[in-house]
């Protein structure tokens, strides 16, 4: 077998990416090493970054989230019960989509489908091998067969557990890490959110968040140690400890039922560099980790593989290879932007076990600066939209097919 473009992972950033190499008649294949099914029925993000949903919408898999995403103005955060409000449309003149990462991810597989672009699921045992050299590939087995795919390049979009920056040699890599005494406990639940926008809480008991998925499904998170188990945590139990962190009001009108998804997230903020390696490309998760406070993770992955798009487009269709020279420096720079202000909404919001009296204080001086600065509000609303228009990235012009050799 032989592509263009070497894929390796059908979450958000692969897919993505896959149509992105599409659109601009660049061939690719995407190897995924569980069923699609095993991908769609992971229950993560849920925030979308103006940028993030312009860039859907221009590789058109934007329609469903159109009719079905919940486009909010602004956020809440509740600090030890005192509410402040983010307006970003008012601050910024931007705003945020809510529609969950499990149906951008149908939307592209179908998308994918549609098109008849090919996608290989269940591959095992899945090695990048010579991305040192000019003629890198994948070998991988699939129903006990062996199989080698060669490309010109491989795009790592394997997560953060993937095979693609495990194959980099330990002397050309550098990793940052911060791994957090908690982690988050999230459920998922068939019942009408608490409130139209996202309420982020800081207690004393802990952090909390009030999501939604849509008008009629919501999603809540709960701080708990990195020793809890979802076992310890009967539906119930969520709902008591959950109430006890959100002001009395929210607390009263929170409609609970059955959870029909019930996890906990380890925190961790995590980089890599470089993300470029001869021929090897790393995006999204495989590159980086963000504690999800920042809302960021997905769209990160998403602005990845715009400027990877961009890169592989000026060199198959303009023969330049600035893009890709410059591809670990562009992604790697908003990635530090995305881990500041991942790690600040989580200084901010969680109650650290180690934090003494002067760290409580400093915690709530923050918020009192936050509650009275429009200015830090702007900059919070900011970070938190997106700093950068994606939409001009990644936003190809439909370049003739010929042009991609
Ligand atoms: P993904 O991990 O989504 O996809 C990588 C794909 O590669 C997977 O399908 C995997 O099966 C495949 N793969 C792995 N190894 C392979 C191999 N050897 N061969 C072939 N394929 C391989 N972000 C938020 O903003 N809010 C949240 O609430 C939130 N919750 C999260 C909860 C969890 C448990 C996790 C892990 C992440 C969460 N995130 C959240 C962040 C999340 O949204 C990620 O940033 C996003 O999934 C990144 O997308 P990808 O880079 O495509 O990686
Ligand atoms: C979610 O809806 O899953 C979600 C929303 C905002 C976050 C993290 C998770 O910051």
């Amino acid at each position: 077998m032989r592509t263009q473009v070497a894929i390796i992972g059908a979450g958000p950033a692969g897919l993505a990416l896959g149509r992105l190499l599409e659109q601009a008649g660049i061939d690719a294949v995407i190897i995924e090493r569980r069923s699609a099914e095993h991908v769609l029925s992971r229950i993560r993000a849920g925030v979308l970054e103006q940028g993030s949903a312009e860039l859907l919408t221009a590789i058109g898999a934007g329609a469903r989230m159109a009719a079905e995403g919940i486009v909010h103005d602004g956020a809440a955060i509740s600090f030890d019960g005192d509410p402040l409000r983010i307006d970003f449309a008012d601050l910024i003149g931007r705003r945020v989509t809510v529609y969950g990462q499990t149906e951008i991810t149908r939307d592209l597989m179908d998308l994918r489908q549609k098109t008849g672009a090919q996608s290989i699921y269940e591959a095992d045992d899945v090695e990048v091998l010579d991305f040192d050299g000019t003629a890198p590939k994948v070998r991988f087995t699939r129903n006990g067969q062996t199989h080698e795919l060669a490309c010109d390049f491989i795009a790592g979009c394997d997560g953060y557990h993937g095979v693609c920056r495990a194959s980099v040699p330990d002397g050309a890599i550098t990793t940052f890490e911060r791994v957090y005494p908690f982690g988050w406990l999230g459920i998922l639940v068939d019942q009408p959110p608490v409130a139209d926008e996202l309420i982020y809480v800081h207690h004393r008991r802990g952090f909390a968040l009030c999501s939604q998925r849509s008008h009629s499904r919501s999603r809540y998170y709960l701080q708990v140690g990195t020793e809890e188990k979802v076992a310890d945590w009967s539906d119930d139990r969520f709902w008591d400890e959950l109430r006890r962190r959100l002001a009395p009001e929210t607390a009263e009108s929170l409609k609970t039922g059955p959870s029909i998804e019930k996890s906990i997230a380890p925190l961790r903020s995590f980089v890599a560099e470089p993300v470029r390696f001869g021929r090897l490309m790393l995006a999204g998760d495989a590159a980086h980790i963000v504690p999800p406070t920042g809302a960021k993770g997905l769209n990160m992955a998403i602005h990845d593989v715009g400027v990877l798009a961009d890169a592989l487009m000026e060199h198959y269709c303009d023969r330049s290879k600035a893009g890709l020279d410059a591809y670990s420096q562009r992604v790697v720079a908003n990635t530090w932007r995305a881990e500041r202000f991942s790690w600040w909404m989580t200084q901010l919001l969680h109650t650290f076990p180690e934090t003494d009296i002067f760290g409580q204080r400093i915690q709530r001086a923050d918020f009192d600066y936050l509650a009275g600065s429009r200015h830090a509000q702007q900059s919070l609303a900011e970070n938190y939209t997106g700093l950068r228009p994606q939409a001009t990235q990644g936003q190809i012009s439909p370049r003739t097919k010929s042009s991609a050799v």
